[in-house]
């Protein structure tokens, strides 16, 4: 794991985006993001069960396994969302960036490499995309159904009572 501030310049999304400048592990704590690195599944189903997270699945976001729709995948995941959830990602193998907003709304980007995990609050602004490799295998935890609702930003994510709970616990 490894964070910094999104550059901001144009060109592939895949590509690193790094200004050079570091984000610290404290300030991603402010934000309500916590990361681990478990190169044991002991150690992520321990995390799970104490959080009563009952359920998971896992995705290989690449072309050998999606094909002609990868590409559009990858802009999808791009787009700029929130979710009602917090968000439980393991890394399998590959690697990808998680860009998450912070307080100034500007763009952390943090880089996840295998056994990285990685909790993002309910109600975060955030973003996905593999890198240069093209592959990411990353488990998804769920604490009840498999759920999947991205909510794109806009007025309404706004007002949304998560994302409202999720500023005011920041502020914290
Ligand atoms: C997200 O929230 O965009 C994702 O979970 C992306 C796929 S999992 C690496
Ligand atoms: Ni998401």
């Amino acid at each position: 794991m490894k964070a910094y501030w999104y550059d901001n310049e144009p060109g592939d999304q895949r590509a690193p985006h790094d200004s050079g400048r570091e984000v610290p592990s404290e300030y991603l704590s402010k934000l309500g993001i916590l990361h681990y690195n478990y190169p044991s599944l002991d150690d992520v189903n321990a995390l799970a069960a104490g959080r009563n997270y009952k359920n998971r699945d896992e995705v290989t976001i690449s072309p050998t396994t999606m094909g002609d729709a990868y590409e559009e995948k990858v802009k999808n995941f791009f787009h700029e969302h929130l979710h009602e959830d917090e968000e439980i990602r393991y890394i399998l193998d590959g690697g990808g960036y998680f860009d998450v907003r912070g307080k100034e709304d500007d763009w952390v980007r943090i880089k996840l490499e295998k056994f990285d995990l990685m909790i993002m609050p309910a109600g975060i602004y955030h973003r996905f995309t593999t890198d240069e490799q093209n592959y990411t295998k990353a488990m998804r935890l769920f604490q009840d159904e498999p759920k999947w609702t991205p909510l794109n930003r806009g007025k309404e994510t706004d007002e949304n009572g998560f994302r409202k709970q999720y500023l005011s616990s920041r502020e914290s």
